[in-house]
């Protein structure tokens, strides 16, 4: 079980760089540029996801060690299909952001999952996450509560932009 889900995880890689190279053009050479960190309000209030953008113009490859909150414990997963056709979460210990590549958390692939949150969540809030980076260390984003419902409208928007 556990080559074939390895398997698995690197084929949605695969996917999910061709997508990337096709979206997000803001970035400031040399540097890691975290945007649109999202939570959608949750159904569970105690349960949320996050998504964000991250681009990786460092010039060097990146990994994603681990995300903290002040609110929430936070992991991170990949969304996936087993081979029945079955949605499943697998939680990724790290997860590589290679130089150049720009890395969409998003409904159904990968996101952040914020477990045993400490208060409600409405929309307006903010949530402070703390990304730990191999290289780069600590970068803190602000993530924007918003509708349920609505996390992938804001990527949309960005792309009809250029
Ligand atoms: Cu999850």
């Amino acid at each position: 079980m556990a080559p074939r889900t390895h398997l698995r995880t690197v084929a949605a890689l695969a996917v999910l760089l061709l997508v990337a190279s096709v979206a997000g053009c803001s970035s400031s050479p040399g540097e890691l540029t975290l945007s649109d960190a999202r939570i959608e309000v949750p159904a569970n209030p105690k349960v949320a996801a996050a998504y964000l953008t991250i681009r990786n113009d460092t010039g060097s490859d990146e990994v994603l060690e681990s995300v903290t909150s002040p609110d929430a414990a936070v992991t991170i997963h990949r969304s996936a299909q087993d081979d029945a056709g079955r949605s499943m979460m697998t939680e990724q210990a790290e997860v590589k952001i290679s130089n150049g590549e720009t890395l969409s958390f998003e409904p159904g692939e990968l996101h952040l999952m914020l477990n045993s949150l400490e208060r409600k969540l409405e929309v307006g809030d903010h949530v402070e996450l703390t990304f730990q980076f191999k290289n780069a260390g600590e970068v803190v984003a602000d993530a924007d509560v918003i509708e349920a419902g609505t996390a992938l409208d804001g990527v949309k928007e960005n792309d009809h932009e250029h």
